[in-house]
Formats: C-alpha cells, sequence, structure tokens
C-alpha cells in the first residue's frame, strides 16, 4: 500500500511531504528516483521521471495489481492512472483523457504505450474476436506511427516528430469497440540541409523493408492492421522516391534549366510512381500558371525554383504518405454500426502524446509550434487543475487558502491572438505577396510587439549578447526562453507546393498513388485561391484539440527527464528542478494540499455510504442530507479530515475514504444475504 511504501521509498505522494517547498520536493523526487520509485501522485496526477532503463514493473503482475482497485490502494503507477480513468468511464459514463506531458525525451511516448498495454490487457476478458483485433490493431498502430513519424533528434534518439492524440471508444460493457487517431503538424525537417534529414529517415523506414532487420515489425504490423501487399509497396515505393529526389540535380545551359545527368534517375522515379519520365521532367522543371487574361501558361523555372520545388515535393511526398497511413488505420478502427439504442452509450479515453517542449541550438518554425501548443496544453492544465479546483472551493464556500501561479495566458496570446499575435503576423507577410522576407516580417513583428513582456529581439535588448543575430527573437516561454531564427519562416508557413507535382502524382496509374493526392485533379484555375498557411492549420487544430480534451474528465501523466545524458544514475537536480518549477508541481501540490482529496454531492455519498451507518441506514431522520453525512463521517471518527460546502463534502486524505470503502465492501454480502433472506420469506 502507498502508506507503507512511503517510509522506505520517500512519500508516494507529494501531498504527504512535510512541508510543501521545493526542497522537500526535489529531495522526495531524487529519492525516489534513486530507489527505483519512478512515479509519484499528487493526488491523481502521477509525476514520472524516464529511467533510462528497463524497469520490471510492467508484467501482467502489475496489470492485475492495479486492475479495478482504488487510486490510493497500491504504489503509484500509469497503470493507477489509466485504471481511474478506465473506471470512471465504465462506471459514471464519462469521456475520459488521459494527457502526458513533458519536455522531449521526458518518457511521453514510452508512457502513452503503457497505458494502451495496460487497457488492452484489462478488457475483453471473454476474449471476443473482435474486440481483440480492434485491440491488436490500436497497439500494432503505434509501431507503424513511431517507424514513420520519429526521428533521432538530439534530445531523442526516438523523437516523436508529431503529435498525437488517439480516442478509444468503448462499448457500454467497457469494451474497446473501434478509434480514431488525430495527428498534429508532422515535423519533415529539422536540419538546415533541406533533405539530408528526411532521406535518413526514409533510409530507416526502408530498412523495415528488408526481412533481415529488426524492424521486420513495421511490415508485419502493417499487414495485421490490414494493408493490402500493394499498399505496403507503394508505401515503400514513396519512400523510395523520395531518396532518389535527394539525388536530382538541375543546371543551366544556354540560360536553359534542365536535369543533370542522363535522365536516368527521371525515368527511375516515373517507374516508381507510376508516371512517365517525360512529365516527371515536366513538372521538376516548369509551372503551370493562369494569366490575368484566363490563359493558362507553362513558366519555366530558374535553378532556384527547381530546387524548392524538389525539396517542397519530397516533403509533400512524406506528409501525404504519413496522412494517408493515418486515414488507413483510421478506416480499418473506426466504429462502425454503432446503435446507441442497442449497444448502450458509447464512451471514450483519449490518449494525447504530444510533442515535448522543445529548446534546440537552432530553433526554427516548427519548434515555434510545438512550443506553442506545449502553452497551450498548459494553459488547459492550469485551467481544469488549478484554476477549476480553487473555483470550486469558492463556490462551495469551503475556507481555504488562495495559492498563486503563472498563468500562462499572455505568452499564448502573444502567439495567437488575432491581428495582434505572432501567427497573425506571420500570415499577413504570407498574403502580402512575394516582397516580403522573414527579415522584413521580424522588423514589423517586433516593432508590434516591443512593448510585450515576453518577445524581444536584438535590436529591443542591443546590451544582450545572447542573441548574436539580427534574424532572431526570443520568447519567454513558461518552460524557459527560446531563441527562433526566423529564416525559413515565410516559406515554411507559405508551405507552397507547384500544383504541377499534384497533378502529376494523381495521374499516377497507381490507385494508391493517386489516393494520397486528391487535390491534383483540379485544374489551374480553380486552384488560385490561397490555401491556408502551416500555422493557421496547426492552430486551429490545436484549438480543436483544447475543445475535444475540456470536455472529458482529465487525467495527467507529467513526465520530468531527470538528465541530458540519458543516463539511468544521474539525477540532475538543476535540470529537474527547472522541469518541476515550470510545469507547475509544486503549485499543484499546493493546491491538492489546501484542497481535499475526495469531494462527492451529499446525496450521492449517502447513497454509497449509507449502509455503514446506523442513523442512516436504511433512511435516515435527519432534516438535510448533509446532516446525515454529519453523522457517518462522525461515527467513523474522520471529522478533522473534512469540510463542508454548501452541497459536496470534501475528505481531504484518500485514507479516510479508503477505511469507509473498505467497511461498505465487508457488509455487502452481509447485506445481500439479509435481502435474500428477506425476498424468500425467512425473515
Ligand atoms: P518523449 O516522447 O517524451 O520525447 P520517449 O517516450 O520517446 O520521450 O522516451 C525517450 C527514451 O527514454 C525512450 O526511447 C526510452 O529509451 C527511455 N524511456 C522513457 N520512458 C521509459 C520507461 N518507462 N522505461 C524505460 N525507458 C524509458 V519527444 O517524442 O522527443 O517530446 O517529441
Ligand atoms: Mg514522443
Amino acid at each position: 500500500m502507498a502508506e507503507l511504501e512511503a517510509l522506505e521509498f520517500g512519500k508516494s505522494d507529494f501531498v504527504l511531504l512535510d512541508e510543501v517547498n521545493m526542497e522537500q520536493f526535489m529531495e522526495n523526487l531524487k529519492l525516489r528516483f534513486e530507489m527505483g520509485r519512478i512515479y509519484t501522485f499528487i493526488g491523481e496526477v502521477v509525476v514520472s521521471v524516464n529511467p533510462y532503463r528497463e524497469m520490471d514493473i510492467y508484467g501482467k503482475e502489475a496489470i492485475s495489481a492495479y486492475r479495478g482497485r482504488e487510486l490510493y490502494e497500491n504504489p503509484p503507477h500509469l497503470y493507477a492512472v489509466a485504471d481511474a480513468a478506465y473506471k470512471a468511464m465504465k462506471r459514471r459514463a464519462k469521456d475520459t483523457c488521459i494527457v502526458i506531458s513533458g519536455e522531449s525525451g521526458a518518457g511521453k511516448t514510452e508512457a502513452s504505450k503503457y497505458i494502451m498495454q495496460y487497457i488492452a490487457a484489462i478488457t475483453n476478458p471473454s476474449q471476443r474476436e473482435e474486440v481483440e483485433s480492434v485491440k491488436n490493431v490500436l497497439l500494432k498502430s503505434n509501431c507503424v506511427l513511431e517507424a514513420f513519424g520519429n526521428a533521432k533528434t538530439n534530445r531523442n534518439d526516438n523523437s516523436s516528430r508529431f503529435g498525437k492524440y488517439m480516442d478509444i471508444n468503448f462499448s457500454f460493457s467497457g469494451d474497446p469497440t473501434g478509434g480514431h487517431i488525430n495527428n498534429y503538424l508532422l515535423e519533415k525537417v529539422n536540419e538546415e540541409q533541406v533533405g539530408v534529414h528526411l532521406i535518413k529517415r526514409c533510409v530507416v523506414c526502408l530498412q523495415a523493408n528488408s526481412d533481415q532487420s529488426s524492424h521486420r515489425a513495421v511490415r508485419t504490423a502493417l499487414k495485421v492492421i490490414g494493408f493490402s501487399e500493394d499498399e505496403i509497396e507503394s508505401i515503400y515505393r514513396v519512400l523510395a522516391t523520395i531518396l532518389l529526389l535527394g539525388n536530382i540535380q538541375f543546371g543551366t545551359e544556354e540560360e536553359i534549366v534542365q536535369v543533370e545527368g542522363d535522365g536516368e534517375v527521371v525515368s527511375h522515379i516515373a517507374e516508381l510512381t507510376s508516371t512517365q519520365p517525360q512529365q516527371v521532367e515536366k513538372a521538376l522543371l516548369f509551372r503551370t500558371v493562369a494569366t490575368g487574361g484566363g490563359d493558362v501558361i507553362e513558366k519555366g523555372h530558374s535553378e532556384q525554383e527547381a530546387c524548392f520545388g524538389r525539396e517542397a515535393f519530397s516533403k509533400a511526398l512524406y506528409e501525404r504518405l504519413f496522412g494517408w497511413i493515418v486515414g488507413r488505420i483510421n478506416s480499418v478502427i473506426e466504429v462502425k454500426d454503432y446503435n446507441p439504442m442497442l449497444h448502450g452509450k458509447n464512451t471514450v479515453i483519449g490518449v494525447l502524446d504530444i510533442y515535448g517542449f522543445e529548446i534546440f541550438d537552432n530553433n526554427s518554425f516548427e519548434q515555434f509550434c510545438i512550443n506553442y501548443c506545449n502553452e497551450k496544453l498548459q494553459q488547459l492544465f492550469i485551467e481544469l487543475i488549478l484554476r477549476q479546483e480553487q473555483e470550486e472551493y469558492e463556490r462551495e464556500g469551503v475556507a481555504w487558502q488562495h495559492i498563486e501561479y503563472f498563468n500562462n495566458q499572455i505568452i499564448v496570446d502573444l502567439v495567437e491572438q488575432n491581428h495582434k499575435g505572432i501567427l497573425s503576423m506571420l500570415d499577413e507577410a504570407c498574403l502580402s505577396g512575394g516582397r516580403v522576407t522573414d527579415t522584413v516580417c521580424l522588423d514589423s513583428m517586433s516593432s508590434r510587439l516591443a512593448q510585450h513582456p515576453h518577445y524581444t529581439d536584438r535590436k529591443l535588448t542591443p546590451a544582450d549578447k545572447t542573441m548574436e543575430f539580427q534574424k532572431h527573437f526570443r520568447i519567454r516561454h513558461y518552460a524557459g526562453d527560446v531563441t527562433y531564427s526566423v529564416e525559413g519562416f515565410l516559406d515554411k508557413n507559405k508551405d507552397l507546393l507547384f500544383q504541377d507535382f499534384k497533378r502529376l502524382m494523381f495521374n499516377s496509374t497507381n490507385p494508391v498513388l493517386k489516393d494520397m493526392w486528391p487535390d491534383g485533379g483540379l485544374s489551374i484555375t480553380e486552384v488560385t485561391k490561397r490555401p491556408q498557411t502551416a500555422a493557421s492549420l496547426f492552430k486551429n487544430s490545436i484549438v480543436a484539440l483544447v475543445d475535444k480534451l475540456s470536455c472529458k474528465e482529465p487525467y495527467y501523466v507529467r513526465c520530468v527527464k531527470p538528465n541530458e545524458m540519458k543516463s539511468p544514475v544521474l539525477f540532475d537536480a538543476a535540470r529537474c528542478q527547472h522541469q518541476v518549477a515550470y510545469l507547475g508541481l509544486l503549485e499543484n501540490v499546493r493546491v491538492r494540499r489546501a484542497g481535499f482529496a475526495y469531494r462527492q454531492g451529499y446525496s450521492r455519498f449517502l447513497l454509497r455510504y449509507k449502509m455503514t451507518c446506523e442513523y442512516t441506514w436504511p433512511n435516515h431522520l435527519m432534516a438535510t442530507d448533509r446532516e446525515a453525512v454529519e453523522a457517518i463521517v462522525t461515527q467513523h471518527g474522520f471529522q478533522d479530515d473534512v469540510a463542508y460546502g454548501h452541497t459536496k463534502l470534501f475528505v481531504r486524505s484518500p485514507r479516510s475514504l479508503f477505511s469507509l470503502e473498505q467497511e461498505r465492501a465487508a457488509l455487502i454480502p452481509i447485506l445481500v444475504l439479509f435481502l435474500q433472506k428477506v425476498w424468500r420469506g425467512a425473515l
């Protein structure tokens, strides 16, 4: 039990600290990490420290120890949270979600996988075939998405370069019936040399195709999910195409731009994509434009434009492929033929594993988007855990101390506010024609944001020597300062791809490829309207995500990265403390302590526990439910551990409730026996 463990391995819940301050918090976190106790509760929140080594805590035995138990009955674990989310979903028909946050390499993706495995393990006890197959696809989808969407960065060898939110649908009986994956902004490149990175990633994926490789798992996973042989082959054809595009070079002869070499690479690409070599070459060298007069002409690229086009095409191939794979998985796991009248309410557990807050040596548009996303999630955390908690006490008239915390809304606004935020300014710059460069855009941003406490650049703070170039701006994020290089922001935001490439792919005789490019069928006059920018698309998707999450009952896993060396023994106190601070964990403990572990409306509380007290069973004669609840609490002797709100009872420590639960569990069989006798007329 959590309590017994406390003596040897530190406090299993930070709420139990003698005093809530940073020293004690860090001391406990360090002690537990060193004792191999990587999980610690803050009430219902699990704080996890990446162990960077295999832990023997995820086996079948562990799973059965947590199954169906109350949160505080076992040592802290991801399984405890997964079970709590599952129980809330099953018992109370609540949609729940598990939000996993923490910086890059802190262990979010691993945590999400353990949570999914737990849910898969505890459901479908009767082994129904159709449920097993849904579970199988859900689990295998991780493997596929990781193979195509993860990459090595200098912060994490297996870093998620896309955000993933997965809804798992459950039937009335609590078994998975299907699911849906939403993916968010796939980072296409994270190095200066465009293409190099993508190529490395493709090589890794292609290795998956070779039978000798351990990556064979990916192929198996694709098959289990239900990808046909043709589809799998097409996937590898696209990857090979991306690789070959990296070999395409352009040269200029007598002012005419051409593809260098004897055309072998072009032919090879045509063969892989089931298109004509002449068409491939044409798409690489020309773009079709509509003239003012409504005519359609072909305009030759400059060498620079041709290179830009080729790179954009590589990135788009990769992005479309990934999107197509996700769509294909969704079509397999989508809940079909669900009839609520017949099957009862369909409930959902969502699992969010998104890229963590990132600070690299060179931070670009992608880091900007990723960090904005983390600001939004922090906002949600504040909203749900800190603010709602405080507001509830105030509403219920329960006395308690107000707790100060940093509200990052100001940074969210800096990024996303209409007209005044950075995203709007970027879009403005992108829409104002070809003249505006990254630097011009930066200058305009800086003059408009000069007064903002969380924004600065070199010109605004000349004394600051840490920003070397005029092309940088810095945001004071909730998790730390990040300096972004504005170079490439506008191109990445426009995310321009010549229609000619889309048409080329749409005209492929390979139906799978054609399917990835439905918009290639539009004529040139139809595509003149401006597409949405990458930033607006991303912002909209994140806003929709937050909406989705905020209408569910949230459970949190807060991941901490112990060191930058991926070491299983090093606890870098300064780095950890920084994360604890920005994750707002100390405030979380304070709110929780000032607060109460458990709360329940008086009538519901009575309904559950009235059998444990002689004054309330079977019905109480008191004036109000509240008085009846007081009678129960007093009889059990924990009157000092509670507060009475206007409509709810608040219980400080889970232990009081635990004893109540135990008594109730012991009484139930006696009661059943009693009722049976009554029923048979024996009494
Ligand atoms: P992330 O998802 O939080 O980063 P990962 O979940 O990929 O981080 O974890 C990084 C690495 O830490 C893994 O590849 C494992 O080697 C190790 N690790 C994490 N959790 C555990 C665990 N519970 N047990 C053993 N090893 C673990 V990023 O995706 O970069 O934000 O975008
Ligand atoms: Mg990850």
